[in-house]
């Protein structure tokens, strides 16, 4: 059974001006379009594969090729972008997870933290807000599609919160302002997602 390409949870232009249209488009269709297809590839060449969940492979990544790497982390790390983010300022952080970032130091400084991660991470890559197995909020940042639930990585926990920072994320619109783009993006956040995946985790 192949991966499929998921929709939008909204349509092309719905985080604008965030995030253009023109972004998304290409972003999804043809970005996400190819990870997708070439995980395909990947899982296609290894009949251990067949059946398992992206999770799954995520997590034992470590005995997989650069193939199944760099495309099974791209089709996760962007079905889970297009769910944590929501039209400009629909959500707010509550619950649980508004608690536990009370804990960490409070939203600006979780945002700051986030933002330095996501400028400093050189050439392309992911920040990343995540849960630890102790329950508290961490701020990382990974190469690549590599992402915190891979078994190759430093920092593993459950993702809450992540940011694209390849240029094909930003570059449209952003040029070369990363921070600014970082700093834009906060505002597109769908904490009612974040929420749930903080609850569940
Ligand atoms: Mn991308």
């Amino acid at each position: 059974m192949a991966f499929e390409l998921p929709p939008l949870p909204y349509d092309y232009d719905a985080l604008e001006p965030v995030i253009s249209k023109e972004t998304m488009t290409f972003h999804h269709d043809k970005h996400h379009a190819a990870y997708t297809a070439k995980l395909n590839e990947g899982v296609e060449k290894d009949a251990s594969l067949a059946g398992k969940s992206i999770e799954d492979i995520l997590a034992n990544i470590s005995s997989q090729p650069p193939l199944v790497r760099n495309n099974g982390g791209g089709y996760w790390n962007h079905d889970f972008f297009w769910k944590i983010m929501a039209p400009k300022g629909s959500t707010q952080p509550s619950g649980a997870l508004k608690e536990a970032i009370d804990a960490y130091g409070g939203l600006d400084q979780l945002k700051e933290d986030f933002n330095t991660k996501g400028a400093g991470q050189f050439g392309s890559g992911w920040a990343w807000v995540i849960k630890t197995a102790d329950g508290k909020l961490k701020v990382t940042s990974t190469p690549n599609q590599d992402n915190p639930l891979m078994d190759v990585v430093e920092d593993r926990g459950t993702p809450i919160l992540g940011n694209d920072v390849w240029e094909h994320a930003y570059y449209l619109t952003y040029k070369n302002d990363r921070p600014g783009y970082l700093k834009a993006w906060w505002d597109i956040v769908n904490w009612d997602e974040a929420g749930k995946r903080f609850d569940a985790a």
